[in-house]
This record gives C-alpha cells, sequence and structure tokens, in this order.
C-alpha cells in the first residue's frame, strides 16, 4: 500500500458550498447557559430545533450542491431565562456508513448510479430539511427519504420511521402540516420508489401517530414537489416544471432541471372526498414554487374560493438546478403570491395576485391560524434602504432582513440584522395559548459573518423594527439551515 491509500488525506473543496462562512462546521457540540444579550421572556420555555446540512465529509465525486449536505440538528433549550445549545448529526444510514469508511460514499444528491459500489443498494437519505413535531414525538425529516425519529432531550437519533408499516413509500415530505383544529398532520410523499415517477402519496396521521390514510395520484409529469397547501377542507399542491428523468440519472446529470416549456398545474383534493373528486388546474406561466405561507377558504359569489398564498419565481432554482435548455437562464427572485381557484366553476384557470412587492423567501404564520384566514405573515428577505446585500453563498443572496406583513393595514416593518449579519429562517411563537393572532415572538438563528458565529435573535413578532428583545450568542458558527420548529417545554415533558 502506498501513503497515500493509507492516508488518503481530507481536505473540502475550495468553493462556494464549502467556503468561508459556509464551510462545514462538524462540531457536535454543548454549550450550557449561553450569553443573553437583554432577557428572554420567561413564558418562553420549550426548544427550538432546526436543521441544517452541513457535510460531513469531503464530496466524493469533487464537488457537491449544498442541499447535499447531512443532516445536523440544531437545538437551543430555553429555562426560566436561561439558554442550552446542543447540536448532533442525524445518524442515517448514509452517515453511518461514511463515518465507518472515514470518507465519502455516496455521490450526487438523490444519485444512486453515482455512489459507490459498496453502498450499493443503501439509502441516500441525508435527513437534513426539517423539523416534526407530533404525537410527542420529534422527527428530522429531508424529502428524499423516511423520517428519523430523534431523542428530543439527548437529539440522539432512535431510528428510521415507517409507522409501524403503514408508510410504504421510501419518501416523505419535509412539509408536512398540522391542523391545530383536529391535530392531524396531513404530510405526502412522491418519488416513492426513490427514482424519478409522476406519483404523489397522501397521507392522514392522526394525533396519537396512526397513519391512517394513504391515497395516490398521478402527476402530469415527475416534478420536485418541495412544499403543500392545506386549507381546512381542501389540500393543493402546485406541481412546476422543475423535472426529473431517470435516464438523465443514469448519465450522472443533475436529479433536476428547469423545463419552462412544460406547464405549472395546481392538484386540489378535497379531503374528506380524496383523491376521486381531484381536479386540475393551469398556471398561465411557467413557475416554481418555493415555499408556503398557508391556504384558507371563503365563500364567493360562484361557491368556494380556495386561496393559496406562496413564495413563487418566474425561474427554476438556478443556482442549484441547471436550465434545461437555457444554461445562461438567470435565477430570479421569488414574490408572495395569492392564486385564487373559483371551485364552483368549471374553468380551470385562476386568478394571481402579488401580494407581497417585496422579494422573499421562508414564510412563516402563526401555526395556530394554519387552514384558515390570517393576517400576519413572516419572511426572511433584504431591503436595501436599510443596508447593503451580501455576498451570494450557496443558495444565493443571504437575507440581511426580517419582514412582516400586516394584511390588513397592508404595511411591512422590517428588522435589518446588521452589516454582514444574516438572518435565516423566522419561525413564530404565540405569547401564550390563547394569545390573539401574531401576538408573540419571532425566533431566527442570525449569522455573524465576521465574527464566525451565529447567535439566535428574539424579537417581538408584531414590532420586528424595535429590534430584537434578546439576542442569544453562540461562542461558535452553526453551521446556516432551513428549517424549525418550536416545542413548549409542556409538550416535551409529556
Ligand atoms: C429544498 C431543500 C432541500 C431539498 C429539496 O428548499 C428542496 C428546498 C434541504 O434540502 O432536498
Ligand atoms: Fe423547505
Amino acid at each position: 500500500m502506498d501513503s497515500t491509500t493509507l492516508n488518503p488525506g481530507l481536505q473540502f473543496p475550495d468553493d462556494v458550498v464549502f467556503r468561508g462562512y459556509a464551510a462545514p462546521v462538524r462540531i457536535e457540540a454543548d454549550v450550557h447557559d449561553l450569553e443573553v444579550v437583554g432577557q428572554i421572556p420567561a413564558a418562553l420555555n420549550g426548544a427550538y430545533f432546526r436543521n441544517s446540512a452541513d457535510h460531513c465529509y469531503p464530496p466524493l465525486l469533487g464537488k457537491d450542491i449544498f442541499l447535499n449536505g447531512d443532516g445536523m440538528v440544531h437545538c437551543v433549550r430555553f429555562e426560566n431565562g436561561h439558554a442550552d445549545l446542543k447540536t448532533r448529526y442525524v445518524r442515517t444510514e448514509k452517515f453511518r456508513r461514511e463515518r465507518q469508511a472515514r470518507r465519502a460514499l455516496f455521490g450526487a444528491y438523490r444519485n444512486a448510479f453515482t455512489d459507490s459500489p459498496e453502498v450499493a443498494g443503501c439509502d441516500n437519505n441525508t435527513a437534513n430539511t426539517s423539523m416534526l413535531w407530533h404525537h410527542g414525538k420529534l422527527y428530522a425529516l429531508k424529502e428524499s427519504g423516511r423520517p428519523y425519529e430523534l431523542d428530543p432531550m439527548t437529539l440522539e437519533t432512535l431510528g428510521e420511521r415507517d409507522f409501524n408499516g403503514a408508510l410504504k413509500s421510501r419518501t416523505f415530505t419535509a412539509h408536512p402540516k398540522l391542523d391545530p383544529e383536529t391535530g392531524e398532520c396531513i404530510a405526502f410523499g412522491y418519488n416513492t420508489e426513490g427514482v424519478p415517477d409522476p406519483w404523489i402519496e397522501i397521507y392522514t396521521i392522526d394525533p396519537e401517530g396512526t397513519l391512517t390514510r394513504t391515497e395516490r395520484f398521478e402527476a402530469p409529469y415527475c416534478s420536485m414537489v418541495h412544499d403543500m397547501l392545506v386549507s381546512r377542507h381542501y389540500i393543493a399542491f402546485v406541481v412546476c416544471p422543475m423535472t426529473s428523468e431517470l435516464e438523465r440519472i443514469q448519465r450522472g446529470e443533475p436529479y433536476w432541471h428547469w423545463d419552462n416549456t412544460r406547464t405549472t398545474w395546481v392538484a386540489v383534493i378535497p379531503r374528506r372526498e380524496g383523491v376521486a373528486q381531484m381536479r386540475w388546474f393551469r398556471s398561465a406561466r411557467p413557475v416554481f414554487q418555493t415555499h408556503t405561507f398557508n391556504a384558507w377558504e371563503e365563500d364567493g359569489p360562484h361557491g368556494t374560493r380556495l386561496h393559496l398564498e406562496h413564495f413563487i419565481t418566474e425561474s427554476g432554482w438556478l443556482s442549484q438546478f441547471p436550465d434545461l435548455h437555457d444554461p445562461s437562464a438567470e435565477e430570479k427572485p421569488p414574490f408572495g403570491e395569492r392564486w385564487t381557484l373559483e371551485l364552483g366553476l368549471p374553468h380551470d384557470g385562476f386568478e394571481v395576485r402579488r401580494f407581497i412587492q417585496h422579494v422573499g423567501e421562508m414564510p412563516a404564520i402563526d401555526p395556530r391560524y394554519a387552514m384558515k384566514r390570517t393576517r400576519h405573515y413572516w419572511f426572511g428577505t433584504s431591503n436595501t434602504d436599510l443596508g447593503p446585500m451580501l455576498p451570494w453563498g450557496p443558495k444565493g443572496p443571504p437575507f440581511t432582513c426580517l419582514a412582516h406583513l400586516d394584511n390588513e393595514t397592508g404595511k411591512l416593518d422590517f428588522w435589518y440584522a446588521g452589516a454582514d449579519s444574516s438572518p435565516e429562517e423566522p419561525h413564530f411563537v404565540p405569547r401564550s395559548a390563547d394569545a390573539a393572532e401574531g401576538d408573540g415572538w419571532l425566533l431566527s438563528m442570525v449569522g455573524r459573518r465576521a465574527e464566525n458565529r451565529t447567535d439566535l435573535v428574539i424579537l417581538d413578532a408584531l414590532r420586528l423594527s424595535a429590534g430584537p428583545v434578546a439576542v442569544v450568542k453562540f461562542p461558535c458558527r452553526v453551521h446556516e439551515g432551513f428549517h424549525g420548529q418550536w416545542v413548549n417545554a409542556s409538550a416535551l415533558a409529556r
């Protein structure tokens, strides 16, 4: 054996996914009693969990997209004004095999044809996108694999879950919806065999954690279905021309391509009757849904009106996945749109209104108001009136601001995080169980890029421009992440 076989070295590539503030962190940390500037509200007792993609090893193929990093969960636990930080990798099958081999064995994002032969047939799920808390259990989710259950106190991985065999699919969305009235979790899976196909499965999980219902329907083509919309009586999916084909994957091409020659479709499914009563609506433009705020119904002159509220862009997510036809196409920013579907009329068009006239992403609402009309909307954004844009990172331009839209007054309010600071997804926590809509706090991880550190910032959700109520300072950086979930101490204790 030569020395390179004995010690092949371990070095991350010098590119935007692995460099500087985006560099893998790889530290599993326990920090007790974080420094706090200001005062953590005494009523804020519980834990904020959020997921991130933090590559454990340099990529097998020499490069990678940041979406393919290993799931690393960050938890800030609040107790009587004190805060502790815990970070742990999810022990996925991928993580365990690579840790054992001391190197990457899996190749490109969702592409088994690029994996090392020794992991043939193994699951490539990174469990890196979001957190679900339901029926007293905590899960790390990624749309290309099944849920991984974690111990909410220790973040120890308890195992991959299939709801006692009821989940047949190999995949489960990272964006299930929780029904605040029924306590149900509505979820879905797509590409359920782990390869591209046009089928989508819808699941209902009851408040005790039993998967009680699975329904399947076929979409017009295979697309990335990252998020979903659920109102009191309807489920909707936006099928966007982010497409996949087995032949392209077999050739080693990216899993997704943006193909704007295809139509964007909306599937509307009544929750009670199911897919037997589903309808398709047709978008006038090929557009991409990034994430959803909410869906709600009202009575109109023609019967039920279904409103779908989400961030929409007119390009694909080109920083991650190429345009199928035009390699020089440029990524366009998402804006908040309300799509209004007249369910009482036979036509398949719908009305589009840009209700957020400001670039944004990572939408949040008060979760107690999910599935009905809401007044308050929060999202990540930039605002060059308040401070300059930050240089692009691996997922586009970092936010410099969080924004609040009061849709009753139409007023937009911003919190600018400061020079070289980048807030991430905002997450709303009500002040109390019966507080008015929007009365509570907005939590966000904030990158302090010059200091190579992270803070967790607590804002008054209806007074963002007043600045933080408290800044919980980490002595280190945690990797930039995706989606989080608050869990009250009373729920954690049960
Ligand atoms: C998204 C994120 C993903 C993914 C597919 O936000 C889509 C969109 C973090 O992983 O795999
Ligand atoms: Fe997402």
